[in-house]
C-alpha cells in the first residue's frame, strides 16, 4: 500500500529488479534515437537534469518557453512509450486514459530539480505517474501555493509515486541526489520516468 504525504501517493519498492532493469533498457534504447539534451529556461539557463522523451508529445524548454512538442529538438518524431512502461500506468492510474508522454529525466553527479509547478498540460484531472531509477533522491513536496510548507522524502530505485487530485499542482523538486547509491546504472545516476495524459484531442 501507498504512503499518503500531501496526497502524493508513493509506492515504496513497487517495482522488482528485472522490471527496473527492463525499463533502464528501454530508456537506453529510447535515448539512443532521441538523444538526451540539456533544456535551457527561458531565461538562458541551463538546467543541470538532461531530458528526452517518448510518446505523442515531449517536453521541451528553450529560450521561446516550454511546451510539449511532437519532435524532438533535431527533428525526429519520439519513439513510443514501451510497453513495460505502460504497465506501470496500468497498475496505480486509476484510469483507463493511457499516457502519451513519457518525460525521461537525467541526473548526474550534482543535478537537482527546483521547486515548481507542472501546469503546461492541457487538463489537470488526469494523475501524473513517476518512476525512479538508480541513484537515490530528495524528493521535496509542497502544496498547490507558492511559499508553503514542505516536506521531504528519499526515493529509490524502483519506487513509484503517483500525483493526483490536489497534488496534481503541487509544488515539487528534486533537492538532490546521493550519487552512486545504487547500483542499478553502473556508472551512477538517476533517470526518473514521468507519464503525462497531454493532449486532450482539441
Ligand atoms: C507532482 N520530475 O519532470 S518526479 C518533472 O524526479 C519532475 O525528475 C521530478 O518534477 C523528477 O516535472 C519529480 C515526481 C513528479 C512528477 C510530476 C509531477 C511530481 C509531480 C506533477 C505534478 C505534481
Ligand atoms: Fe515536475
Amino acid at each position: 500500500d501507498p504512503i499518503n504525504l500531501r496526497g502524493f501517493l508513493i509506492y515504496k519498492g513497487f517495482l522488482d529488479r528485472s522490471v527496473q532493469e527492463a525499463l533502464v533498457s528501454e530508456a537506453r534504447a529510447i535515448a539512443g534515437a532521441a538523444p538526451f539534451f540539456a533544456p535551457v529556461t527561458s531565461r538562458g539557463q541551463k538546467m543541470s537534469v538532461r531530458m528526452t522523451s517518448a510518446g505523442q508529445l515531449g517536453w521541451i524548454s528553450d529560450r521561446s518557453g516550454y511546451r510539449y512538442e511532437a519532435n524532438h529538438p533535431n527533428g525526429v518524431a519520439w519513439p513510443a512509450i514501451p510497453e513495460v512502461v505502460l504497465d506501470v500506468w496500468r497498475a496505480v492510474a486509476d484510469t483507463s486514459r493511457l499516457p502519451d508522454s513519457c518525460l525521461i529525466n537525467f541526473y548526474g553527479e550534482g543535478a537537482r530539480m527546483g521547486l515548481h509547478q507542472d501546469k503546461d498540460e492541457g487538463d489537470f484531472r488526469w494523475p501524473v505517474v513517476s518512476i525512479s531509477l538508480g541513484d537515490d533522491a530528495l524528493f521535496r513536496m509542497g502544496s498547490p501555493t507558492r511559499g508553503g510548507k514542505t516536506e521531504s522524502i528519499w526515493l529509490s530505485s524502483g519506487d513509484v509515486v503517483v500525483m493526483g487530485g490536489d497534488a496534481r499542482l503541487s509544488y515539487h523538486g528534486i533537492d538532490r541526489i546521493r550519487f552512486k547509491s545504487a547500483s542499478l546504472l553502473p556508472n551512477g545516476g538517476r533517470i526518473n520516468l514521468t507519464l503525462r495524459a497531454v493532449d486532450q484531442g482539441t
